[in-house]
């Protein structure tokens, strides 16, 4: 499943590793291989753009944390955009409702049947159902109805069939009541497919369920339907509200355009999906897990993850935000030591406060981070907002509130001085996050 997707991108990647830094050409070359692979998938055309530009703007917005690589965190990027595209924060588990009621849709041989059962076994199996209905409404195939019979028997769940009636409204009501009778708590309906989508099936769907009022309405969709899945599920969608879509077959070299294009177009999630022909061949679809399964990257996804717990995006954006103004007192100054201290060895991180590459290092560094934090902290907010009115008699005033000598507060103001000049510099220079890109 996803292979071939999964290969190309996974040399996209390595490309990228291979540079060590990246520049802003690096990220547009990936994302054009990117977005090539994702269209020959069969990935609808306007979400393969929308996806490109939403990495690209977040790429460009963020700046890179220390202990993680530049492609490392272009990784966590695509993945955390795959999740979204894939539907984030999917509902799967069924509700408290008895009966629960579950209408299956879809195009002609798109798995509708099998599903059914599987969805039968697996409620029965994993949730807690135990007398399940599965009611056959397929009345135009002649075999439908033995074909759910059969499957019913291998999911050991009961199954309501009429031989008698070519009415498939009728059948799903008498069906319907029979469970109701019979005290089954979970009810599934088969329907019929067609190869097009027509009035007449069309017709026939909406009727039913305004006959029963499902609780839930699945699209059941071939996963290798590609371009056109995502097409025929908004018109499902407009004739009855889906609740979720069942993608079937990806056991097969499905190209993953369905999968990574539905959710986008339809806003319904992808909730569950058909992995062989074996009736415990089904399984919760999980975003998290396909978008790991098409990139192969779970380590650098945890690791980026840890890296942007101890330094909040936010912090970066604001301190960076500042930087190209030019403003940066010793407010910011305390909080980038304070931010960046969360972050480890003090060796990285004096190399990452510009203007301190040549400071000392080791345990000596972290005893003067807290003896600048002692310094700050005995100045007042004016003092701090703006460090030039700090003169002889301020000085000595913070030396004592920090219990430290004024020669060490003159040495803070030189430095702090100093660092100022240079973010002057820099102010306008492009700062972007590629800047700190070396590894
Ligand atoms: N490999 C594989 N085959 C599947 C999967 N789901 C369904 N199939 C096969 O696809 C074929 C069609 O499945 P059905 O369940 O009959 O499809 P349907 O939508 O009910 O078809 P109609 O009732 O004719 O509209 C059968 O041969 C199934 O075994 C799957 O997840 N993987
Ligand atoms: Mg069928």
């Amino acid at each position: 499943m996803f292979e071939s997707i999964a290969d190309k991108i996974n040399n996209v990647f390595r490309n990228l590793r291979g540079l060590g830094k990246l520049s802003e050409q690096n990220i547009a070359d990936a994302l054009g291989e990117i977005r090539s692979t994702l269209l020959s998938a069969d990935v609808n055309f306007f979400v393969v753009n929308n996806f490109i530009q939403r990495v690209k703007d977040k790429c460009l917005g963020t700046i890179v944390i220390q202990n993680i690589t530049p492609e490392q965190q272009f990784v966590k990027i695509i993945f955390d955009e795959l999740v979204q595209l894939l539907g984030s924060n999917t509902l799967s588990a069924p509700t408290s409702k008895r009966p629960l009621k579950i209408l299956m849709v879809g195009l002609h041989g798109s798995g509708k049947t099998t599903s059914t059962a599987k969805l039968a076994y697996f409620f029965k199996n994993k949730a807690n159902f135990s007398h399940t209905l599965v009611i056959g409404c397929d009345v135009y195939r002649p075999a439908a109805i033995d074909q759910l019979e059969v499957l019913a028997r291998q999911a050991v769940v009961d199954c309501y069939v009429d031989r008698q009636t070519k009415d498939a409204v009728k059948i799903a009501i008498a069906g319907l009541q029979y469970g109701e009778k019979n005290g089954h708590d979970l009810i599934l309906f088969d329907t019929a497919g067609r190869l097009q989508i027509d009035e007449h099936l069309i017709g026939e769907i909406k009727n039913i369920a305004a006959q029963i009022n499902p609780d839930e309405v699945f699209l059941v969709a071939d996963g290798a339907l590609g371009q056109e899945a995502a097409n025929v599920a908004k018109r499902f969608h407009e004739a009855v509200p889906l609740t979720g879509i069942i993608l079937t077959k990806l056991d097969g070299d499905s190209r993953a355009g369905a999968a990574l294009s539905m959710k986008e177009v339809t806003g319904v999630p992808i909730r569950y999906m058909g992995t062989g022909e074996k009736i415990e061949a089904f399984e919760i679809f999980y975003p998290e897990r396909i978008a790991q399964r098409i990139l192969g990257m779970g380590d650098i996804v945890s690791l980026v993850e840890k890296a942007q717990e101890q330094v909040s995006e936010k912090e970066a954006k604001e301190l960076e935000k500042k930087l190209k103004k030019g403003k940066f007192d010793m407010n910011d100054f305390l909080n980038h030591l304070q931010s960046i201290k969360k972050m480890g060895s003090m060796e990285s991180l004096l190399k990452h406060i510009p203007g301190m590459h040549n400071a000392e290092m080791g345990a000596d560094a972290s005893n003067k981070v807290k003896r600048t934090e002692a310094i700050i902290h005995s100045m007042t907010a004016k003092e701090r907002a703006n460090p030039n009115i700090i003169d002889g008699s301020r000085r000595l005033r913070i030396a004592k509130g920090s219990g430290l000598s004024v020669q060490e507060v003159n040495l803070l103001l030189k430095k702090f001085k100093q660092m100022q000049t240079m973010m002057k510099k820099m102010k306008n220079s492009r700062f972007d996050w590629t800047s700190f890109g070396s590894r």
